[in-house]
């Protein structure tokens, strides 16, 4: 049997969100388990001309952030570490999460669990001291709308330099 593994997705991978597509079987198999909130507090900033969404690996400060859980297959997984420039961009790690709200949307309070989730580690000091969310949405009231790779690739090539620590 293929093994799975659980991934909380707090950003644009979520349903509704400009990434959530990547999620689709032409990628590998990931079945949606329902809502779910960390169990410690983490910052989760917007950042970058881009404005794409990150959690810094700092844990402790900010909130406890409301994501998604998927249960996902070895493709899938290695697809979104593709997608996700893992491990040259975004790290994948593990956090505690609990899920809150299964797939059918009733509330429920369900062990705490010990999952993977995309962070970024090497970023730049003043990354603190943007504004914190405890649930991104692309279209929240911030006015921070994603930008797309496809815009991306032809005027932000180098948005990652702008949240990144430059290696000693
Ligand atoms: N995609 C991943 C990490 C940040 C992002 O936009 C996610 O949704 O969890």
């Amino acid at each position: 049997m293929a093994a799975f593994h659980r991934l909380f997705v707090y950003g644009t991978l979520k349903r509704g969100q400009p990434n959530a597509e990547q999620f689709g079987p032409k990628n590998g198999v990931a079945n949606y388990i329902g809502q779910a909130r960390t169990v410690q507090k983490w910052p989760l900033v917007i950042a970058s001309q881009c404005n794409i969404p990150y959690l810094l690996d700092r844990e402790g400060i900010g909130n406890n952030i409301i994501g998604e859980i998927y249960e996902v297959d070895d493709k899938m997984l290695q697809h979104c570490d593709v997608f996700e420039s893992c491990p040259q961009y975004y790290q994948r790690t593990t956090i505690q999460v609990q899920l809150i709200e299964d797939s059918a949307g009733s509330k429920v309070e369900g062990n705490i669990d010990d999952i993977f989730v995309y962070v970024l580690r090497d970023f730049k000091d003043f990354m603190l001291e943007l504004p914190q969310y405890e649930c991104y949405d692309s279209c929240g009231p911030h006015g921070l709308t994603y930008r797309s790779r496809y815009e991306r690739l032809r005027e932000y090539a180098n948005h990652r330099l702008e949240v990144m620590k430059e290696k000693a």
